[in-house]
């Protein structure tokens, strides 16, 4: 198993600790929520005093399949009152805004399956082969023989099924499927979450994705499919950023396309560009993410730039 030597550490460093911060990433997604309940139920299940600290609140999509648990915002915590903090998935995203707070005598633990990641922790258990944070997780709790019950499973089963886009996307080895098997036999239920998490029925999203959908372009050069999404269509549809997330993948499958684009408007004059590609097309989406300042994986990265989308009647430019 990789990581054994951190896991080592890790299984040592939560022994020796009565109190533990557990850290979620910023919009706290599936897997960041996953990964760090699982880790939170198996530390109470230690005996150990828990806090989860995010810079939002846990995330109501959620709340048809978890009851809601707190998320302490960073402002109410005492970073220094704690043992050993442990962020697990996008760490840039949260936990680097706040790692200064944290004294040198405290233990940092960074669990994450994102490149690029500018710093370390005590213990960095960071790979960009795993599929998600929850199924680093997973392995960290087969590795310390971590009792997995119903809700841990079910808590690591929602966090892979959100980063491999319901097993769907390439980053789903034989492994993530043997992980997902173990977590079966378990109790979780893979329709019961997808069912009630990843189903997504809201009028809202569907206006916004007709919107998206209608003004998709092929560029006959490159074969990228690409689409605008403006601060208008959020408010006409009454949709919000998170009904943007699945766009790209969904563009990005349509046959003779080679990568997808979607550049969206954000808040103080910033545009996104989500790109997303598949393992058979040869793209490296990270690469052109790069190019505009922003980074990812080879199949999904991001960009932000400044500017504006306008509108024509013929298509749309950016400026
Ligand atoms: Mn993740």
């Amino acid at each position: 198993m990789r990581f054994e030597k951190e896991f080592n550490t890790l299984k040592y460093i939560i022994k020796k600790s009565n109190r533990v911060l557990l850290f979620a990433h910023t919009r706290p997604d599936s897997d960041s929520t996953g990964a760090n309940l699982a880790l939170k139920y198996h530390l109470l299940g230690l005996g150990k005093h828990v806090d989860i600290g995010c810079f939002d609140p846990f995330p109501s999509y959620l709340e048809g399949l978890f009851k809601s648990e707190q998320f302490l915002h960073p402002d109410k915590i005492d970073f220094n009152s704690y043992d050993a903090i442990i962020a697990s998935d996008s760490v840039e995203r949260g936990f680097a805004d706040v790692k200064n707070q944290i004294s040198e005598d405290k233990v940092i633990v960074l669990i994450d399956h994102h490149p690029d990641i500018s710093f370390e922790g005590d213990v960095t258990i960071i790979d960009e082969n795993y599929s998600s944070a929850s199924e680093i997780i997973f392995d960290y709790l087969e590795f310390s023989k971590g009792n997995i019950d119903t809700k841990i499973a079910t808590f690591l089963l929602t966090g892979i099924l959100g980063d491999t886009g319901n097993l769907q996307h390439s980053n789903t080895t034989s492994k993530v499927m043997q992980a997902t098997a173990t977590l079966i036999n378990k109790g979780a239920s893979v329709s019961k979450i997808v069912n009630s998490v990843f189903t997504n029925s809201k009028i809202s999203t569907l206006k916004l994705w007709g919107r998206a959908f209608d003004k998709a372009k092929i560029n006959p050069k490159n074969k990228m499919i690409a689409t605008v999404i403006t601060q208008k269509d959020l408010d006409d549809c009454d949709a919000t950023y998170d009904d943007i997330a699945e766009v790209a993948s969904i563009l990005n499958t349509v046959p003779e396309t080679s990568f997808s684009l979607v550049l969206s408007e954000r808040k103080d004059g910033i545009i996104k560009g989500s790109l997303r590609s598949e393992e058979y097309k040869g793209v490296n989406v990270s690469e052109i993410a790069h190019t505009f300042g922003g980074g990812g994986h080879r199949l999904s990265s991001g960009f932000e730039i400044k500017g504006k989308i306008v509108e024509k009647k013929f298509g749309w430019e950016i400026m």
